[in-house]
């Protein structure tokens, strides 16, 4: 278990990670990685046991995943920088044929939830204690399908599914707020049978609480799946790509990337 302020400063070397492997790579989405690493270090340091598992549903962020599984000793280091290349590993979305430590292949906008509720139903009825965790974003949060999983996962009482969104405000070509708004996003779970928790996506108190409070509810017999609001910011680390929708989905040139890590070293 790491404690607030060793994850504060493992996340800062993992930021830097993110910006150089895309930077390296020529392409990415340094955005919505930067907005869920800290989301993700916890989850994976300090939360997860080795049977649950890990769907990675905003595909697009997998740099983030890479540089966590990377700090665990799952990837070298070395292997950051092949990131995008032909016939790397690490693909610049999820490949679990390559690398099965991925719960799954992602990519395409609400497909990977559909897969995690898929394993947490076999979960159920193999009896099996283990638990699905899923991230999504809230761009992504406008895809039919994503509703499809919210709809269903009450009804078969997945209290072993817990979704985390990413809800960084931000999509690929706007503010969600202004392409189509997502919110009420709490009550519209809750009224769909969900436990929502509610959570600012970079204080790592709360990260760790949230954590704990969903493992507590499963383990006390909770019928409901759980829903994780983080309320992040995207490009969060870095002050010029912070809330600005054009970081989306390009990579820094070397000089910008040099910018990028000089702050984060200096601010986290
Ligand atoms: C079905 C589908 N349509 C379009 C895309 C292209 N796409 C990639 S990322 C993205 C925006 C995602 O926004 P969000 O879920 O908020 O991600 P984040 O802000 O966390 O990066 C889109 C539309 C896709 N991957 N899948
Ligand atoms: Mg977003």
């Amino acid at each position: 278990m790491y404690t607030p302020q060793e994850l504060r400063n493992i996340t800062k070397e993992l930021r830097t990670w993110i910006i150089e492997m895309i930077t390296e790579a020529g392409s990415g989405h340094p955005g919505g990685s930067l907005s869920c690493i800290d989301i993700l270090s916890v989850l994976w340091l300090n939360e997860m046991k080795e049977k649950d598992r890990f769907i990675l549903s905003k595909g697009h962020a997998v740099p983030a995943l890479y540089a966590v599984l990377s700090k665990m000793g799952l990837l070298a280091k070395e292997e950051l920088k092949t990131l995008r290349k032909i016939n790397s590993r690490l693909q610049g979305h999820p490949d679990r044929v390559r690398l099965p430590v991925l719960g799954a292949s992602t990519g395409s906008m609400g497909q990977g939830l559909s897969v995690a509720q898929g394993i947490a139903l076999g979960f159920k009825i193999d009896k099996k204690p283990d638990s699905v965790f899923c991230l999504i974003g809230d761009g992504e949060s406008q895809e039919g399908q994503i509703w499809e999983t919210a709809l269903s996962a009450p009804k078969f009482k997945l209290s072993n599914l817990c979704v985390i969104l990413d809800n960084n405000n931000g999509q690929i070509d706007g503010y969600v707020s202004d392409v189509m708004p997502i919110e009420p996003i709490t009550d519209k779970w809750r009224s769909f049978g969900w436990h929502v928790l509610d959570i600012p996506g970079h204080d790592f108190e709360k990260i760790i609480k949230a954590f704990q409070d969903a493992r507590q509810l499963k383990e006390n017999g909770g019928t409901k799946p759980i829903l994780i609001v983080a309320r992040t910011i995207k490009g969060k680390g870095v002050s010029f790509m912070e809330n600005q929708i054009d970081w989306h989905g390009i990579a820094p040139t070397k000089e910008v990337a040099r910018k990028a890590v000089e702050e984060i070293e200096k601010n986290g």
